[in-house]
């Protein structure tokens, strides 16, 4: 864990002795990533600041609702720009804005990731932050600042989905008292609820309904896994980006351990995603691999064949169910 009082202003000083900003989310940005970036944007440029906001390519289209995201990759950030780096734990998660963010003058991350490497020149990192939208609202209530409704939109839906709905370990009386907050600022919880679960077109459940029916059930059903292929992608017309949510239905399980969701992004290139009950630690688990994450959240990719890394990651993570059930 590292940033305190001090960093928050450092942070500030920085943002006041420069012009130009860039703020940037993680590859396949979330909700939490995006939504930072967003509020992060508006309250610099809201400072007289240039500000613009980008993601590693590909758009996250889903996420098309959030309040000024038609903004997001449109201007290139002039060289100067100082960058601010939202919800990733290391300089991979950027993909292909990685070097235009490792030659900028200036790197802040803001992240909750127990998995955080400490790059950047400044870094808040609070693992025990629900979500890095609760840290950007706590710094903008520190440095003082009016949040306006599309930046309490986009800090709420950081929350909310974070969070899973308020329904994780990970939402506190913190994360409820800042979601009424938000609510009270603007952020409507019923449009952010309908835009983030209750908006899936039919091909995204047909490829759910697909996904679930081909899960498998291991050690005494405290380890359940599926995968999405590409030809699981053809079959229901959906993209792997739908694939969104369906490791929600598969930890849902009651006797759950350990839930994972293999996905093939193309051959040669697979994604794992990871979701645990203690005792089986998720970042533990994922970090064998080369991955990273929270406790109960975690994900893996690697350059090998689906067929390989199911091989690979099921070994582990039978280990890790069964030790976990004793
Ligand atoms: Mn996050």
């Amino acid at each position: 864990m590292s940033g305190g009082e001090g960093t928050s202003a450092a942070i500030r000083a920085l943002v006041e002795s420069h012009q130009h900003f860039m703020c940037v989310g993680h590859k396949d940005a979330d909700a939490d990533s995006l939504g930072s970036v967003l509020a992060f944007t508006e309250v610099l440029r809201g400072l007289g600041r240039q500000a613009d906001p980008w993601v590693p390519e590909p758009l996250p289209t889903l996420l098309d609702h959030l309040p000024g995201y038609a903004e997001v990759n449109r201007t290139e950030a002039p060289e100067d720009a100082v960058v601010f780096a939202f919800d990733a734990g290391s300089p991979a998660r950027f993909g292909n804005l990685r070097a235009r963010i490792e030659r900028a003058p200036a790197v802040v991350v803001i992240d909750h990731h127990l998995s955080n490497e400490g790059f950047g020149t400044l870094h808040l990192v609070r693992p025990d932050a629900a979500a890095t939208g609760e840290i950007v609202y706590r710094l903008f209530q520190e440095w003082g600042l009016e949040i306006t409704v599309p930046t309490a939109t986009n800090l709420y839906a950081a929350l909310f989905t974070d969070t899973g709905g308020f329904r994780h370990g990970n939402t506190t009386a913190v994360t409820l008292e800042i979601g009424a907050a938000l609510a009270r600022l603007g952020a409507d919880p019923a449009w952010v609820a309908l835009k983030s679960y209750k908006s899936l077109s039919a091909s995204t459940l047909r490829l759910h309904a697909a996904t679930a029916a081909a899960s498998r059930y291991e050690c005494d059903d405290r380890l359940i896994w599926s995968e999405v292929r590409q030809s699981t992608l053809r079959a229901t017309g959906a993209i792997l980006e739908q694939s969104e949510g369906i490791i929600d239905q598969l930890q849902s399980l009651d006797t759950m351990r350990c839930a994972l969701l293999f996905k093939e992004v193309e051959p040669g290139l697979t994604k794992v995603s990871l979701r645990t009950r203690a005792p089986v630690a998720a970042h533990e688990l994922a970090g064998q691999f080369g991955g990273g994450g929270h406790a109960r959240a975690a994900g893996i990719e690697m350059s090998l064949p689906i067929d390989e890394v199911e091989a690979l990651v099921l070994d582990a993570a039978r280990d890790a169910a069964t030790v976990a059930g004793t």
